[in-house]
């Protein structure tokens, strides 16, 4: 073995030492936001004799940064779509079967309507 060998494997230990302790402070300080995605909450579309459709429940609250996903189980379409326009599913509407998801970053009071049936009334509760 050469001289310059034996120097290297001298060393070896500090140098696993020290990638070690990178390694270990490198999983402590990793973000929280980095585990499994949440669960979304969930949200039916159903038919409803009074409205013509109904989102069940009609209102959720969730914490920011977490996702909402409506099920469209009526077979007439409808859409999700927020009164100030910041989100909205397809205009021409999803019927049975289909699935419609929104993420929420910011806290706030987000109202949305069916833009097909707009007495259809929905609100999300961002906190
Ligand atoms: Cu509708």
């Amino acid at each position: 073995m050469n001289h310059a060998m034996l120097r290297l494997l001298r060393r070896l230990p500090t140098v696993a030492a020290a990638l070690l302790a990178v390694g270990v402070f490198g999983a402590c300080s990793a973000p929280k936001t980095s585990s499994a995605p949440a669960v979304p909450t969930k949200v039916t579309i159903v038919s409803d004799a009074a409205t013509i459709g109904a989102f069940t429940p009609p209102s959720v609250t969730i914490s920011a940064g977490h996702t909402v996903e409506w099920t469209f189980q009526d077979a007439n379409p409808h859409t999700v779509t927020a009164d100030d326009g910041s989100f909205t599913s397809p205009k021409t509407g999803l019927a049975s079967g289909k699935t419609y998801s929104h993420t929420f970053g910011q806290a706030g009071t987000y109202n949305y309507h069916c833009f097909i049936h707009p007495q259809m009334l929905g609100t999300v509760v961002v906190q």
